[in-house]
Parts: C-alpha cells; sequence; structure tokens
C-alpha cells in the first residue's frame, strides 16, 4: 500500500476516502480538514484567544497540538473530575502535554478540580444530588468551561468533539426525534446573549480512528482508557452500530453528519434564528449570573442540593 500523495510506503488507509498516507501526508491531511472547518465555518482567526477544553484523551490533546502547531494562540482548561484510578492519570498526561509541547509556544494550562471547588469528586456530588454521574459532570463542565471562557474574555472555546462524537449524538437525536437538540447540533455554537461563550468543534471532520493515528504518529502521549463511567452509555452503543456500518459502507458517517449540516444550513440562516430563539429564552441566574431559562441555573440548583444534603 502506498501513499495516495508522495507513492512512498503509507501507515494509514482511509477507505472513506479512498486514499492512503505515509507520516508526514496523513500529518498534513489532518491538517488540512482541522483548517478547512476553522475557514468553512467561520470559526476564528488567527489573532483570536482560544480556550481548549482538554481531557487527557487523544481529541483534546491532538486539538490542542494542531492549533498551536498552525500558530493560534491557544490556552487550555482540565477539569480534574476527582474520578479515583482514572482522573490523576489523566490530568498527569495533560500536564506532561502541557510541560513539553505547549508552554514552550508561551501558553498556559488552567486547572479547575472539583473536589476543591465544588466541595466534593463527582460521584459524591452526583450521589449528594440524586442524579446520573455523566449528567452531574455535563453540568460543571459546562458550566465551568463557559465560566472560564467568559471570565477571561476568550474569544472562543474550542473541544474536541470528533466526527463520530457528532455522528452518534445526532443518530440519538434522530431516533428519539429531539428537535431541539438537532436545532443546536453544529461544529459552532454563536455567543448568542451576553454570558454565553462562543462554542467550536474544529475536529468535526476527523474521525476517531484517525485522531487517535495522528496522536500516535506525532508522539502525543494520551489517556487510552475511556472515563469508567462511560461504560454501557448509549453513545457507545451509537458509536458501534456507526463502525458495523461504516465497515460496510465506507463515507456513512461523515454522509450523514455532513448531510445533515448541508440540510441545515439551507433551511435557517443558523446564527440569527438561534440567538434570536436564546434572546427570548434567557435571562442571568440569579444567584451567579450566568445565562439560563429558569430563574437560577442548573449548576446553582445543584450546588445548593448538595449543601443541603451534606
Ligand atoms: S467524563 Fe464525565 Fe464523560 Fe466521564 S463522568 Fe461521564 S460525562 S463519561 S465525556
Ligand atoms: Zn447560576
Amino acid at each position: 500500500m502506498n501513499c495516495t500523495k508522495c507513492k512512498t510506503k503509507a501507515v494509514i488507509d482511509l477507505p472513506r476516502h479512498n486514499a492512503a498516507f505515509c507520516t508526514p501526508c496523513f500529518t498534513t491531511y489532518v491538517h488540512e480538514q482541522v483548517a478547512y472547518a476553522i475557514k468553512h465555518q467561520r470559526m476564528f482567526g488567527p489573532d483570536d484567544r482560544i480556550l481548549v477544553a482538554v481531557s487527557g484523551g487523544k481529541d483534546s490533546l491532538a486539538l490542542w497540538d494542531i492549533l498551536l502547531k498552525r500558530g493560534y494562540k491557544a490556552d487550555a482548561l482540565y477539569v480534574d473530575l476527582g474520578i479515583p484510578g482514572y482522573s490523576a492519570k489523566s490530568r498527569a498526561k495533560v500536564e506532561r502535554f502541557a510541560d513539553t509541547v505547549a508552554r514552550p509556544h508561551g501558553v498556559t494550562l488552567q486547572i479547575h478540580t472539583v473536589q476543591e471547588e465544588e466541595g466534593a469528586g463527582i460521584k459524591e456530588l452526583s450521589d449528594l444530588v440524586h442524579r446520573p454521574t455523566c449528567a452531574t459532570c455535563g453540568t460543571i463542565k459546562r458550566y465551568q468551561f463557559n465560566k472560564a471562557a467568559v471570565e477571561q474574555e476568550y474569544d472562543v472555546m474550542a473541544t474536541g468533539h470528533n466526527l463520530d462524537d457528532e455522528a452518534s449524538r445526532l443518530l440519538g437525536n434522530v431516533l428519539h426525534w429531539q428537535d431541539e437538540y438537532l436545532d443546536k447540533q453544529s461544529p459552532i455554537l454563536p455567543a448568542s446573549v451576553e454570558g454565553f461563550a462562543k462554542k467550536v468543534k474544529p475536529l468535526y471532520r476527523l474521525s476517531e480512528r484517525e485522531l487517535a493515528a495522528y496522536a500516535v504518529l506525532n508522539k502525543i502521549d494520551y489517556i487510552v482508557e475511556e472515563c469508567p463511567m462511560a461504560k454501557g452509555s448509549k453513545m457507545l452503543l451509537y458509536k458501534e452500530v456507526l463502525n458495523r456500518l461504516e465497515t460496510e459502507s465506507p463515507g456513512t458517517k461523515h454522509r450523514f453528519y455532513w448531510g445533515f449540516l448541508e440540510k441545515q444550513a439551507k433551511a435557517q440562516p443558523a446564527a440569527t434564528s438561534m440567538a434570536e430563539k436564546d434572546q427570548a429564552m434567557l435571562h442571568p441566574c440569579k444567584t451567579c449570573g450566568q445565562p439560563t431559562t429558569s430563574e437560577i441555573c442548573s449548576y446553582c440548583k445543584m450546588m445548593s442540593r448538595a449543601k443541603v444534603s451534606k
């Protein structure tokens, strides 16, 4: 198998593009996909300050790596969830990457420790508020990333969601006809109201397998294990189903997700209608001031319930 571009020995084949690449040509392909996503979706410009949400996994570290190598000013934020046997390992990977790769670019890594800031690790907190661990985790991460981006005046917040994440989420939303989620499923969410950071997903054109290969070939040391709380989740099932379809018919995932994005773009001028809807529905939380649909935001509700239960 030879590289489609330079004809030397290939290290990876990409059936969905009917191509194969050697290491340098594959790295170029990955960077080009990210560059296209940033430009095509108008995610950010060369002078914007970016806050990358990092977890220690392949996707977020690859994203940080790509943005830095492409000359962007990208700091990162890691949320330490306090999951025994997992968080310490993932945090060590992030810190190592920050020390060896990121800091020489003059950027910073911030760490938010749930145990210290919210008063308990994620499992204890979810028991206290009687909610599933992943729902509790999602509320805290969304809240803290948005807060950091807004308070420190970053132009945009970037996450490492890849094609598999987005296609499986789309499958879940379609299977349950979650109209409201479908409206908001986009690689870019504008800062529709004051207090909301603009959010982007520059890896939406790259698959999980491609990002794992990028990380390995570029010697990025990432945590291979999934978060233990993800076990049995519907998203993993949807990913398995899509992988089956992808093996039988390469390109299924990107045709499914990119096709949805094309139809969505034709159906509505996304940014304006979404901003109008948000402006009508959202107002500042009475406790913390972040935008919410109810009087008190879900993070503040959760934190007051946790305090009462203690
Ligand atoms: S980190 Fe958090 Fe995921 Fe772990 S606790 Fe669940 S939501 S599975 S992205
Ligand atoms: Zn609040």
